[in-house]
């Protein structure tokens, strides 16, 4: 695993040293992220080189994940529908299930640790027990708040206020809690499995392995299999580009422990798809860093249909890669995708099939695209800025 110095080659001397100037402030400080779980999703992709560089940096760090039930994710994964807006019912067990396992889940805490970082809305309950707790809390909301629905809202947010600050990705995210809010996009790890640079061989090797054929351009969609990825769209667009070039079509995913409609999804997918000789849907398991890595890199294009999306770390990733992307608008993307810049933003699935025609049709505008993207993440969503912001942000909350 790449350790801090290594990344001088990616982001310079100067960040490098200024990562260990904020950190020697910082030297022995306990931090405890608490999320929902250990792989899958954005979340667990983000804590896996967070917490190791942090501890690199000399903090005591701690990643706890809370214990819940089939239910309880049922519960929160309806919350987390919620807060983008689709409409559900919350029932009082719900909300008795929520509680319950938050209750369940109050040792978890580190009654020393100088900062306690709740992830999402899974663990916020824990706030509960904050007025008798020495250390600074924060609740980091990766998700986009701004149409959460009102029953949901009001059911969270006192927990979200008993926090001494919230952390979003973008401004947009903003919410009226009474405590400071910071605002810090994230970032994708350069040095990676997932992001490094793949010889020709293992990308034959992976291709081989996936059993996808490299004789047609590849569109290419990695995401969990969740509705607000809108896989059912992708295949549309999909069957729009292919009336007018030959490309196949890849949707590759895993599940997360957090998501129990994944399965679901994935099962909708497969009808909308079936009979299809140029679709392939693929099942990831959780260690398939490489063969994500490889599908980005080999992608003619990259899409991103999300409904919403908090950030949208896959477009980062293809980013990097210097892919052409298209992708929806929504929340964290319209930070990253800069229309005709870095990549082509597409609202109906009518535009996105244009967007994609267009860039197989033009190789120079598929080149500028990638080298714009490749460029824009280098500046702005790469490890060890992401890390230093963290530091900055804690080194604020110290004084
Ligand atoms: N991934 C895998 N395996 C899979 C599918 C995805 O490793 O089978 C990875 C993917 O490469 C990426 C991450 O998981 O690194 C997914 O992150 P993201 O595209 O950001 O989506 P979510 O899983 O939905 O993550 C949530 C928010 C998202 C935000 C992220 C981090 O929905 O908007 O960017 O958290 O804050």
């Amino acid at each position: 695993m790449a350790g801090i110095r290594d990344y001088q080659v990616v982001v310079g001397e100067q960040l490098i040293e200024e990562i260990y100037e904020l950190a020697r402030q910082l030297k022995g400080c306990r931090v405890q992220h608490i999320n929902s779980t250990l792989t899958g999703g954005g979340v667990a992709e983000i804590l896996k080189r967070l917490v190791p560089m942090m501890e690199e940096a000399g903090l005591e760090v701690r990643w706890d994940v809370i214990k819940g039930d089939e239910e309880f994710f049922r519960v929160t994964k309806t919350f987390h529908n919620a807060f983008h807006g689709v409409p559900v019912q919350i029932t009082p067990a719900m909300l008795d299930t929520y509680r319950r396992i938050s209750r369940e889940n109050y040792d978890l805490v580190d009654p020393r640790a100088g900062f306690v970082i709740l992830h999402d809305q899974q663990p916020l309950g824990l706030a509960e027990i904050r007025p008798g707790h020495p250390g600074r809390w924060l609740w980091y909301c990766h998700i986009d708040p701004v149409d959460v629905d009102r029953e949901v809202w009001d059911f969270l947010s006192p927990w979200a206020r008993r926090c001494d600050a919230a952390i979003y990705h973008i401004q947009a995210y903003a919410r009226n809690l009474g405590h400071r809010q910071y605002f810090m996009p994230p970032a994708i790890d350069p040095l990676a499995d997932k992001n490094r640079e793949v010889s020709s061989t293992e990308i034959a090797a992976v291709m081989e392995r996936l059993g996808i054929p490299a004789d047609l351009p590849l569109v290419v969609q990695i995401s969990r299999f969740d509705r607000l990825k809108d896989p059912l769209g992708v295949i549309q667009a999909f069957r729009l580009v292919r009336q007018e070039v030959l490309c196949r079509l890849v949707l590759a995913g895993g599940g997360a422990t957090d998501d129990p409609e994944g399965i679901q999804v994935l099962q909708e997918v497969r009808q909308a798809a079936a009979g299809d000789p140029d679709i392939f849907i693929l099942e990831l398991p959780p260690a398939s860093d490489l063969e994500i890595n490889v599908l980005q890199r080999v992608a003619a294009v990259v899409v991103q249909k999300s409904v919403r999306e908090g950030f949208g770390l896959t477009v980062t990733e293809a980013m990097w890669k210097s892919r052409p992307v298209v992708a929806s608008p929504v929340g964290g993307i319209t930070v990253q995708i800069i229309d005709g810049e870095t990549g082509l933003a597409a609202v109906t699935t009518e535009e996105m099939a244009r967007a994609v025609v267009r860039i197989l049709r033009d190789p120079s505008l598929a080149e500028k695209l990638g080298q714009n993207a490749r460029e824009h993440v280098k500046k702005n969503f790469i490890l060890p800025i992401y890390l230093k912001r963290w530091l900055e942000m804690l080194t604020a909350e110290q004084s």
